[in-house]
């Protein structure tokens, strides 16, 4: 029916909007750096710096410089209550609270200031460091402010187990798996060290909350295996089991661990497997200055954003996803097939796939290589999502060699397939991780801990697919399936990478749509029905990241241009790029747009982990809306044709901002980029030993 409508909305309808995506398009070309690929900041939260002080601190390394620049951040970023919250606007978080505090100590704050009292206050009110997740007590353990006795049970002899065991390592997330691989050798040694300063104030004197041990669930049995695991750690300090099973164990981990450092140095491109890998190998006496932590050291250089006189980290950084989702909104922009910037940006998406076998391999041993990862160096976690969407982005280029992309396409394509999981759909990383269990261990208090499919990515997934001609019909056809049997009641799809259902949605309708929906199709309509009935009064869509928790809040909150457009990718894909609905939030796009092209977006509307761990994504707010307006028009505009063409645009236009780098380079402005090229492989990939 939208065909049939479009003549409805009016040329100045249209004009408006192209303007506002030349606008835009012009903004995105011109954050493009050199070598051809996008990355925004990546925004968490401050647990990134407060660690970073406690690690450099346990180190012995951390500069007087760094530490205050990472103080002046931290207290920016502490609000009138006291507290830190784990997202703009968010409620005070009681561990990332617990965690700023010490920091802030570190620096050299006072327990008598009025900001450190404030959050002293929040602290003990919420039931102090004995009510803080499991991670921060590991922190302050480091520094003999929390009792090892009093921490789960987390040991090493785990790495021993094959990978088929329940609980084994390859159970776990690839992020919780390394995470917990080096934290059971950090736990192993049990290091103390003296810090000049008590958190007394911290305390409410209270125990941990501790699950009963007993046989009757998971959570019971799992509490009676920790005590049985705490006696074992006793034993394992005895000489004949520390130098028999002890030691053959934190030798495995210490390998899994340095055989899995990347071209950057870190490990999984992500900040908390990277520092617990730092102090576990220290721990097995790694000096700092060890080739493995001095790159370790410099690959956490790269992460630091410095803005004036702060530092701030970035949990990982996106450039891959970024350059991926970039390329196709300037494709839906209407910029050419052969455009020099399309053509560079595929060029350097293809110098990044994949070609080594990583964990994946482990549950899917007979899936060629192919792939592609979200993060500069990353290599042994390659994931769907990111090559879903690379995918459509290379489909989008006319490269000069194209049987180069086409063959990496069709690796990724294999390795796509060769991932589903047995139901018929996609997690993030893994085939078939899904030991619900998990959760009930002790130590699972923070997170997700496995990569169960998900909506968002399936629909990822799907929507590539479903254009390749050497997919497998059948396979999509069963994911189209796990799809609609995965729609609420209400018509929405749940978001696992992206806040929340409104991220799901927007996703899941031009999947289907592309996969041979019909938009007059009942799950479709249910899905616009949705969209249409949490669209907010200034015509833009937004969804509270609460939303996770409240089921009051599904599909509400204040109006974002990320969120905004994720409705509209659905609205348009579903025929109703004409209707009041899509014109309205066509309006807020516009009207909301800054004068430079771009959108401010405080909020936060990516998911690193629903519940705990969220991401302000820094080019979210600016690919989502250019790829949003360039389909809109071209739906709408009396036969379909392209907006404006590219070539009318300058061809560097000078936006006033520069590609902030893999180097941080912010204020070096050029953005150019000595370290790419020898670190972009890993020396020698080899293949995981696991599972041998
Ligand atoms: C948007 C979808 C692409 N892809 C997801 C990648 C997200 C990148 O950002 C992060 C990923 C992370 N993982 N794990 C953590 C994490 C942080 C990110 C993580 C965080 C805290 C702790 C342990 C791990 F910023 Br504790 C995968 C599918």
């Amino acid at each position: 029916m939208g065909v049939e409508r479009s003549d409805l909305v009016p040329p100045s309808e249209h004009a408006a909007a192209g303007e506002s995506l030349a606008r835009a398009r012009a903004h995105l070309l011109g954050l493009q750096s050199p070598d051809g690929w996008w990355k925004g900041d990546l925004e968490t939260n401050v647990t990134m710096d407060a660690e970073d002080l406690m690690l450099r601190t346990f180190l012995g390394n951390l500069s007087p410089e760094d530490a205050a620049a990472s103080a002046r951040w931290i207290r920016s970023q502490q609000r009138e209550d006291g507290t830190w919250a784990n997202f703009y606007g968010g409620p005070g978080d009681l561990s990332t609270t617990v965690e700023s505090y010490v920091a802030l100590r570190i620096a050299g704050d006072t327990p008598s200031e009025p900001h450190m009292a404030l959050a002293a206050r929040f602290v003990r009110e919420r039931g102090g460091i004995e009510s803080s997740r499991v991670f921060t007590r590991i922190w302050l353990a480091l520094f003999g402010l929390w009792s090892w006795d009093e921490l789960p049970a987390m040991p090493p002899e785990i790495v021993l187990l094959p990978p088929r065991v329940p609980l084994g390592i390859y159970d776990f997330g690839c992020w919780a798996r390394q995470t917990v691989v080096a934290l059971t050798i950090v736990a192993a040694y049990r290091p103390s060290r003296p810090i000049g300063f008590t958190v007394d104030e911290l305390f409410t004197g209270a125990h941990p909350s501790r699950p009963r041990p007993s046989l009757r669930n998971w959570r019971g049995r799992f509490a009676l295996l920790d005590r049985v695991l705490h006696g074992y750690e006793r034993l394992a300090s005895r000489a004949l089991v520390r130098a028999t099973i002890r030691e053959a164990a934190l030798a495995v981990a210490e390998r899994w661990v340095v055989r899995r450092q990347e071209a950057d140095g870190g490990w999984g491109g992500i900040q908390p497997p990277w520092v617990y890998s730092i102090i576990a190998l220290h721990l097995r006496g790694y000096a700092i200055d060890h080739p493995v932590l001095a790159r370790s050291f410099e690959g956490l250089e790269q992460f630091t954003i410095r803005r004036g006189d702060t530092r701030m980290l970035e949990a990982c950084q996106s450039p891959v996803w970024d350059t991926a989702l970039a390329t196709i909104a300037l494709s839906d922009a209407g910029v050419a097939p052969d455009d020099e910037r399309l053509v560079r940006a595929a060029g350097w998406l293809l110098g990044e796939e994949v070609r080594v076998r990583g964990d994946w391999s482990v549950r899917r041993p007979g899936v060629p290589t192919g792939g592609w990862a979200f993060e500069f160096a990353n290599d042994n976690y390659p994931d769907v999502d990111d090559t879903a969407e690379v995918v459509m982005a290379l489909r989008r280029v006319a490269l000069p060699d194209p049987s180069r992309a086409e063959s990496a396409v069709v690796r990724g394509v294999e390795w796509v397939e060769g991932m589903v999981s047995s139901g018929g759909a996609w997690g993030a990383f893994d085939a078939d991780n899904r030991r619900e269990i998990l959760y009930d261990l002790p130590f699972s208090d923070f997170g997700a801990v496995i990569d169960p499919p998900s909506a968002d990515v399936t629909a990822h997934a799907v929507e590539m697919l479903a254009d390749e001609r050497t997919a497998d019909p059948e396979r999509i056809r069963r994911a189209v399936a796990w799809l609609r049997d995965e729609q609420e009641p209400d018509g929405a799809w749940y978001g696992r990478w992206g806040v929340n259902y409104v991220y799901g949605t927007g996703a899941v309708v031009p999947a289907l749509v592309a996969a041979g929906t019909d938009p007059e199709d009942v799950a479709v309509r249910r899905a616009v029905s949705f969209l249409e009935s949490h669209q907010n009064d200034d015509g833009g869509w937004g969804e509270d990241i609460r939303s996770y928790d409240d089921p009051t809040l599904r599909g509400e909150g204040v109006s974002t241009a990320s969120q905004t457009a994720w409705a509209l990718l659905a609205l348009v894909s579903a025929g109703e790029a004409a209707s009041d609905a899509s014109r309205r939030g066509v309006d807020f796009l516009v009207s909301t747009q800054r004068d430079d092209g771009n959108w401010d977006e405080p909020w936060y509307t990516g998911t690193g982990f629903p519940g705990d761990f969220y991401i302000n994504y820094g080019l979210y707010r600016l690919c989502f809306p250019v790829t949003a307006l360039g389909r809109w028009l071209r739906a709408v505009r009396p036969g379909g044709e392209a907006p404006e063409v590219a070539s009318a645009l300058p061809h560097a236009p000078d936006t006033g901002e520069r590609p902030s780098g893999p180097a941080g380079t912010r204020d070096d402005g050029a953005g150019s980029d000595g370290r790419r090229g020898p670190a972009r492989r890993r020396r020698d990939p080899g293949s995981p030993e696991a599972g041998r």
